[in-house]
């Protein structure tokens, strides 16, 4: 007879492979004064320290986020002619646009420069020496560090600054608040910032901030912020 035989074919398994990561360099900030720091290697480039996903995450959409808001909260204001560290010096911290996304926009610019591929290891020079005078030792510098990084309660950043009695001290701030801001319990310049958001870890780390603070120290850039203080030394 011609009865044929219907074989259904099953659809080959698709692969659910993850969507191949982005390129930083194809991300940019919306029109505006302020424009997105260069992240200056790929996304992957700190794994396993911290992952593709979560640089992916926090440069293309929180940092973005962060540098559009900026912008839009600045629009018409004499603010937009200044730098965010005028902006800050004046800053009416009851303007809470400008401080969450110009603390945002400022804080994570720092925070890509502190880390690199090659980074870890200990600081070296001016920075070496003036973290043994002012804490006694490297190991009792970043037992104080972390110790702050880990005790900061709910979202915030963990801070090293050169405070303005020309010392270097640790401390931390809540939210996207920074020490060039007035009143915020520690003041000076950053030499070194830590983002301790759930943000910036869960992805790899869930509840495990600790971790994640220890592996920030594998990625650390010691060469910029040796320059960050040499910097704020001579300002
Ligand atoms: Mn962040």
């Amino acid at each position: 007879n011609d009865l044929e035989e219907v074989v259904a074919v099953p659809e080959p398994q698709k692969e659910t492979a993850a969507p191949a990561l982005g390129n930083p360099d194809d991300v940019k900030a919306d029109e505006g004064p302020f424009q997105m720091a260069k992240l200056g290697y790929k996304y992957d480039a700190l794994a396993p320290n911290i992952d593709a996903r979560t640089m992916e995450l926090h440069y293309s959409k929180h940092y973005k986020g962060y540098t559009d808001k900026l912008n839009a909260a600045v629009k018409g204001t004499d603010m937009e002619k200044k730098t965010i560290e005028e902006i800050f010096a004046t800053l009416d911290m009851e303007n809470k646009a400008v401080r969450n996304n110009g603390g945002g926009y400022y804080n994570h610019g720092l925070f890509w420069e502190l880390m690199s591929p090659n980074g870890g290891g200990e600081p070296k020079g001016a920075l070496a020496e003036a973290i043994k005078k002012d804490f006694g030792s490297y190991e009792a510098f970043k037992t104080q560090f972390i110790d702050a990084a880990t005790k900061q309660f709910g979202s915030g950043w963990a801070w090293l600054v050169l405070g303005k009695d020309g010392k270097l001290i640790v401390g931390s701030t809540p939210n996207q608040d920074n020490p060039l801001m007035p009143g915020t319990g520690i003041s000076g310049k950053p030499v070194v910032a830590l983002d301790v958001w759930e943000h910036a870890y869960y992805l790899n780390y869930q509840n495990r901030r600790p971790e994640y603070i220890t592996a920030f120290f594998n990625v650390i850039n010691w060469d910029a912020a040796g320059k960050k203080y040499d910097a704020a030394l001579k300002k």
